[in-house]
């Protein structure tokens, strides 16, 4: 589905729901606007876990029609009940766990699930300050400006495989990823680009498409403001 609408230069946008920020009224209220927003995906996924996923993923699933996609922070956040899961290999990171280990104890289980795994190459971006996920993960973001390090971590994501890479500024970060990397990355891979965090204005979304993104990722703007897309 994601390459269909990039052949037909479709720019493509993906909601982040984390589960531990919502219940089942806040889910339930935006299935209701959902066909108010330019949405194509979900992602469901956080930092941490206070409660089970799939009950979660089954509101969702049970009011609105998107395909839901794992983003999982850990592996206590699978569940085959989703669609599709981005299998995530951090390879901003030097951390094993993020780049082999957690994928090995999840191998068997997602072998045998009907969820479509997605292989992407997940780059943390320094992003003006310490997000969970530079936390959780135990990893050192690619600094900023250094244009040239993201773009080889892209190109040997991509000659190792992954299908997809993920520019990841982090839930919450202060700054969106640099333009001029997200430029410079997309010239030099041709799977498709998934760009987040931090996004908190609608131009900032153009800009970021502009620069080469084909898929956007929108979490924290829409959990502060429901009307963020109206
Ligand atoms: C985080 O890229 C996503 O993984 C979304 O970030 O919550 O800052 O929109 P925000």
């Amino acid at each position: 589905m994601i390459l269909n609408k990039i052949k037909r230069d479709k720019k493509q946008m993906v909601i982040l729901i984390d589960p531990d920020k919502e219940n089942n009224a806040s889910l339930l209220k935006f299935c209701k606007k959902i066909n108010k927003i330019p949405v194509d995906y979900l992602f469901v996924g956080g930092s941490l876990l206070q409660k089970n996923i799939s009950e979660t993923i089954n509101i969702l699933k049970k009011n609105s029609d998107l395909p839901i996609i794992l983003f999982p922070g850990s592996l206590l956040q699978i569940s085959d009940n989703a669609d599709a899961i981005l299998l995530l290999s951090l390879i901003s990171g030097r951390n094993p766990d993020f780049l082999i280990g957690n994928h090995v104890i999840a191998a068997n289980f997602l072998k045998k699930s009907k969820l479509e795994i997605l292989p992407t190459g997940y780059l943390l971006i320094e992003s003006g300050n310490i997000t969970s996920v530079e936390y959780i993960s135990n990893t050192k973001p690619i600094p900023r400006n250094k244009i040239d390090i993201a773009v080889a971590t892209a190109i040997a994501g991509e000659i190792l495989g992954l299908k997809l890479i993920y520019l990841e500024a982090g839930s919450g970060a202060k700054k969106i990823v640099n333009l001029k990397m997200i430029e410079e990355v997309k010239k030099n891979i041709s799977v498709p680009l998934i760009v987040g965090g931090g996004i908190k204005r609608r131009n900032e979304i153009d800009k970021i498409y502009k620069a080469g993104a084909d898929i956007v990722v929108i979490g924290t703007a829409l959990e502060k403001n429901e009307n963020f897309f109206l």
